[in-house]
């Protein structure tokens, strides 16, 4: 897959997706990232690429045209473009899914305020990592990005289980646990010493349902395990 982000902080961006299992798999080729920066498109020798906002109101404004030329350098027949925005439908697992599907993904972060509502004209989708405001959009790209890239082929490791199809799917997951079995007093379940899998799996899936239960009834409801 192809990534281009449409940021006035690239590095924002590229630094934390170069190292770790993102990293590797722009090493390996699976994930193309590149990136457009409106500054680079201003219209005027000082760089301006914002504007106060008409109606008055504290803050700036993200120019439309600098991020539309930006968007044009990068944008093929096929990218599915993204705004990444507070007003945007919220990002989940299902979401993350459905993005990995496309050969090429356009992400325009906004800053200050936010853009021009007219270049959401050249958009497919506005999408939010949660309901929360960030000085830009930059940490919402690096989020969905990993999101997206842990799925793509050949990324994770078989035994990773990159899409969960056990009963599981939807809760949160069951506790972990490494060596040493004991450790500050503190003992891993024994269930998970047995070598019984079918065992194991039952202990696992019981424990991610009375967690979910505990901290996340909404999803209970959303897995419509009510009845199990
Ligand atoms: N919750 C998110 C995305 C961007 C952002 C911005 C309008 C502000 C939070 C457009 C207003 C962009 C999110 C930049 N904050 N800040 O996904």
């Amino acid at each position: 897959m192809r990534i281009d982000v449409v940021t006035l902080f690239p590095e924002m961006v590229d630094i934390p997706l170069s190292d770790s299992i993102v990293g590797r798999a722009r090493k390996e080729g699976r994930l193309k990232l590149g990136f457009a920066n409106p500054r680079d498109f201003s219209e005027d020798r000082r760089g301006t690429v914002d504007d106060k906002p008409y109606g008055g109101g504290t803050g700036m404004v993200m120019m439309a045209e600098p991020v539309y030329k930006a968007l044009k350098r990068v944008k093929k027949k096929g990218s599915h473009v993204i705004v990444l925005t507070p007003k945007g439908g919220k990002l989940d697992q299902k979401t993350a899914l459905e993005l990995a599907t496309h050969k090429h993904l356009v992400l325009i972060c906004g800053h200050y305020e936010g853009i021009d509502e007219r270049i959401n004209r050249f958009a497919d989708l506005e999408l939010s990592i949660g309901d929360y405001v960030l000085t830009g959009g930059e940490p919402a790209a690096v989020v969905i990005i990993d999101a997206v890239t842990r799925l793509l082929p050949g990324v994770l490791k078989k035994e990773d289980a990159t899409i969960n199809e056990t009963f599981a799917e939807g809760l949160l997951e069951a506790p972990h646990y490494t060596r040493p079995g004991v450790w500050r007093r503190m003992k891993v379940p024994e269930v998970l010493l047995s070598g019984n899998h079918k065992l194991i799996s039952e202990w696992r899936f019981s424990a991610a349902k009375d967690l979910t239960a505990k901290r996340r009834p909404d999803l209970i409801r959303k897995a419509k395990l009510e009845e199990v």
